[in-house]
């Protein structure tokens, strides 16, 4: 995430993001899916969990659209505005100018939480060189509740408000580029891109109305997808199935790697012919080196039982 750091000097000054700015229109987008599975509940095959986020074609698009919507409403009523609009892309943090814009507050888990929305929304922004009037802050609701610390599968809240990013499951299996720590694997269990389990947990959620934005398109593929038959994915048919969606990010050498770890954390033997021909044959080191780590595991269980 070096990106963050490149973004460093900019991000403290908006003005020279945007000449001229003078207010921040923070934004949020529901994507909640109460229905989705969070877990597979068939124990008879392999399957993955995604982050529910990753559950819809690439956010991005639709943020874009509907901030760049947002901006020519604006420009309409105050002629010779001048805006531009962030969401993931610049050095603008909308976390923090969602909580300052009073849209939520920054819970224990580090994420913002809206008191009708709970976790699952995106967050854009458009700075903007209008004097606008501020919303106050929203205060902080989490009182004496930590659900979200203990629900982390690598714990990597390590103190409220406070996350490791290095542990976390999301950036071991997204942002992460290399191999996964031998020791965290076997807590990553078997998913496969991104987390939801601190957000999951938070009572806030039961106010969350299921999203309902139409340009919202879910991806019923991604569910809980059989693991075993992912592992043959060349790059053209990982690139074909993850059109437009957010997986696309790991390219398939990281995808793979993931799905090799939660293979080798299921430890069913059905996959060790797979996992055998990938660490045997798979033209990329990285893979290789997971696929034989989830084969000694899954052999490892195999002895254990026996
Ligand atoms: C890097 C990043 C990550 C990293 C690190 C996350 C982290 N918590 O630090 C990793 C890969 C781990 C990650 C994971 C996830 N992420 Co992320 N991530 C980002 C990204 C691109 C940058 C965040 C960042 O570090 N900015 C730089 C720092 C300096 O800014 P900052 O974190 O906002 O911190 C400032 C303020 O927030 C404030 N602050 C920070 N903590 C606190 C606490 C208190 C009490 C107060 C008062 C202030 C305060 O001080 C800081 C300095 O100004 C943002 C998008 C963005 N541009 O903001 C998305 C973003 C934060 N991620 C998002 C999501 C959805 C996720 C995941 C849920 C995805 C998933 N399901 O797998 C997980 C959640 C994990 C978790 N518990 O946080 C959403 C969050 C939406 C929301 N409701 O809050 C964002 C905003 C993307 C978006 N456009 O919607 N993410």
């Amino acid at each position: 995430m070096n990106y963050l750091q490149r973004q460093e000097p900019a991000r403290a000054l908006p003005a020279s993001v945007l000449a001229g700015a003078r207010s921040v229109v923070a934004v949020a987008l529901n994507y909640h899916l109460p229905e989705a599975p969070l877990f597979s509940d068939d124990p008879r095959t392999p399957r993955g969990i995604v982050a529910r986020y990753a559950r819809y074609d690439d956010y991005h698009t639709l943020m874009w659209e509907r901030l760049n919507a947002l901006l020519a409403a604006i420009a309409k009523q105050f002629t010779g505005v001048t805006g531009k609009a962030f969401c993931d892309t610049g050095p603008v943090t909308e976390r923090d100018l969602a909580m300052r814009a009073g849209i939520g507050w920054i819970g224990k888990h580090t994420n913002l939480i809206e008191r009708r929305m709970g976790n699952f929304f995106f967050l854009g922004a458009i700075l903007v060189d209008l004097a606008l009037d501020v919303d106050p802050p929203e205060s902080t609701h989490c009182g004496t509740c930590s659900r979200c610390m203990p629900a982390c599968p690598t714990g990597a809240i390590i103190a409220p408000y406070q996350l490791d990013a290095r542990r976390c499951v999301s950036y071991l299996t997204i942002e992460l580029k290399g191999s996964i720590p031998v020791e965290l694997r076997p807590l990553i269990g078997n998913r496969i891109y991104g987390c939801d389990d601190c957000l999951a947990v938070c009572p806030w959620n039961r106010f969350a109305k299921a999203a309902s934005d139409p340009g919202l398109r879910a991806r019923t593929d991604v569910d809980a997808p059989e693991l075993i038959p992912l592992l043959s994915l060349d790059d053209d048919r990982f690139r074909d199935r993850f059109r437009n969606s957010p997986i696309r990010r790991t390219k398939r050498r990281g995808f793979l790697r993931n799905v090799c770890v939660a293979l080798g954390n299921i430890a069913d033997a059905a996959a060790l012919p797979a996992l055998a021909r990938v660490a045997e044959s798979d033209g990329e080191p990285l893979v290789r080196e997971h696929a034989a780590w989830a084969i000694e595991r899954i052999e490892g269980a195999q002895r254990k039982r026996t």
